[in-house]
């Protein structure tokens, strides 16, 4: 249980913030940050608090002991290959995913699924109570954990609870349709504060108190028995300064002239990068492009077009049908309009690592991101700051939560393929001066709300500003190895 010797400071996410990388030899093993606009928030928290600690999955079903890492504590928890079925691909990514996604698949409800989401978010709970330090913080990420709050505060009352949903939180009337809401609404009613990426999560949360537990919310916040529990909006950003730097290294400008002459020096290109997977409007952008290709409003080779598809929930039904639905298209798009050694798309379904991804944003005159729901979008947030030239123009669904903080975007209704198309034609033929305008107060905006300014205002929502304003204190050190 908890004790003096515990943590000030919890962070508990689905996964850990590392990848377990096997030698050439296939024997040793190390851990490696994996990237990410989490963890570069939280790392100076984490860092700051006297022995931070972050709870996630490790990967792997094997027992890990907790170890250290660029000074956070991790303390790996296992899943075994059944609740990899039910816990992870099942209620989290075939039920919750699709539903809090405004339904754009059915999502899909097994009850055998839900007892192993109950038991993973009890395991997950159980860890955090017992690392938790007397009157610790502890911070809870994410759809797969939303019964944790409560879990946690009936362990350890003594603590502050924390939990932000990275995904948006959907109306009343599809919430309804989930098996157990009640249990994962009294699940994040367990915490002190719940974040939502938007205003409208945070008002479907409210409304649904009301409506389903008769509560009576007031203002931004919902008593329950005697406690106050704030229910508000903190829209997540990215690490811009960082991003800012890798773009403009020489490494990245080198390599984003290479791609241009690679691509065969056409004069536009567009970029797609999203985790391949149906809520990201792929199938919709590349439906947009062979329209406009076909009747001659753009032609190959003078436009060329980059779709990277990063490989997720390759097991998971949805994930498969989407996979081939996106690569019958490409080929479709390739077989009609390409040229020997010109194809029309060049379709990557690979990851690639930070200055890659970074060359690629800097080389793409259009960044197309046409989510059909969205609870942010980094992506878009990334290619806005990763163009130290001050050119680029971003096409950007009104359906992501980026769509509030982009105002100066081409925004588009990804559902209306007549605007997608008006809306690329308009980002590729914008007069310099326009796109410039647009990019110019994009990246001011970035600057002044980033992924720091995001965790600060949580932590001061929960009441613990000596931690928010850890960022300013000395004793952080703000190099980050990535
Ligand atoms: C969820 C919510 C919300 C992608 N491919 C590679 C790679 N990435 C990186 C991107 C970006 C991140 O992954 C993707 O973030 P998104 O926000 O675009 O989308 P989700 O994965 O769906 O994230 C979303 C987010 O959580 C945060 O709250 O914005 O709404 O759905 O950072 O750069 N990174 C590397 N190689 C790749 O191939 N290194």
């Amino acid at each position: 249980m908890s004790g003096s010797e515990g943590s000030a400071f919890v962070v508990v996410a689905n996964r850990l913030p590392v990848d377990r990388i096997v030698a050439e030899d296939g024997r040793t093993t190390e851990w490696r940050r994996s990237p990410g606009g989490l963890v570069t928030a939280l790392q100076p928290v984490l860092q700051a608090a006297e022995k931070g600690t972050w709870i996630g999955w490790s990967g792997d079903s094997s027992h890990i002991d907790p170890f250290t890492l660029d000074d956070m504590r991790l303390h790996p928890i296992p899943l075994d290959d059944e609740e990899l079925r039910n816990y992870y691909e099942g209620f989290s990514n075939a039920s919750l995913w699709p539903l809090y996604h405004d339904a754009v698949e059915q999502p899909i409800f097994r009850r055998r699924w839900w007892t192993s989401y109950e038991r993973v978010n009890a395991r997950f709970a159980e860890r955090a109570a017992s690392v938790a330090a007397r009157g610790a913080v502890v911070w809870v990420q994410d759809y797969q954990l939303q019964l944790v709050p409560a879990m946690l505060r009936r362990l350890r009352p003594d603590v502050r609870i924390g939990f932000f949903l990275h995904i948006p939180f959907p109306p009343v009337e599809l919430f309804m349709q989930l098996p157990r809401r009640l249990e994962i609404l009294h699940g994040l009613l367990g915490a002190d504060v719940i974040g939502f990426q938007q205003p409208l999560g945070a008002q479907n949360f409210l409304r649904l108190t009301r409506h389903l537990l008769d509560m009576k919310p007031k203002g931004h916040s919902v008593m329950v028995d005697d406690r106050e529990v704030k229910v508000e909006s903190f829209p997540i950003s990215i690490d811009t300064a960082s991003v800012e730097e890798l773009a403009a290294s020489e490494k990245v400008t080198r390599r984003a002239k290479e791609i241009r002459a690679e691509l065969g020096d056409p004069r536009n290109i567009i970029l797609g990068v999203d985790r391949l997977d149906y809520t990201k409007g792929i199938e919709h952008r590349l439906k947009a492009y062979r329209e406009l290709l076909s009747e001659g409003r753009l032609a190959v080779p003078e436009t060329v077009m980059v779709q990277v598809a990063t490989p997720s929930r390759e097991r998971v039904e949805h994930y498969r049908t989407l996979r081939s639905s996106v690569e019958r298209e490409v080929g479709r798009i390739n077989g009609d309009f390409g040229q020997v050694g010109l194809p029309a798309i060049h379709y990557l379904h690979q990851s690639y690592d930070r200055a890659e991804l970074a060359a690629l944003y800097r080389v793409a005159d259009v960044m197309v991101v046409t989510p059909l729901r969205d609870g942010m979008n980094l992506v878009a947030k990334e290619y806005v700051s990763s163009r130290p030239d001050g050119d680029g123009a971003l096409v950007l669904s009104e359906f992501t939560g980026a769509a509030s903080d982009l105002k100066q975007a081409y925004q588009v209704n990804p559902h209306d393929l007549d605007e997608v198309k008006a809306g690329l034609l308009r980002a590729i033929q914008a007069p310099e001066s326009d796109r410039r305008k647009r990019m110019r107060a994009m990246r001011r905006h970035l600057r002044g709300h980033d992924v720091k300014h995001w965790a600060r205002g949580f932590l001061t929502a929960l009441g613990v500003p000596e931690t928010a304003t850890a960022y300013n204190s000395g004793k952080i050190r703000e190099t980050f190895t990535t």
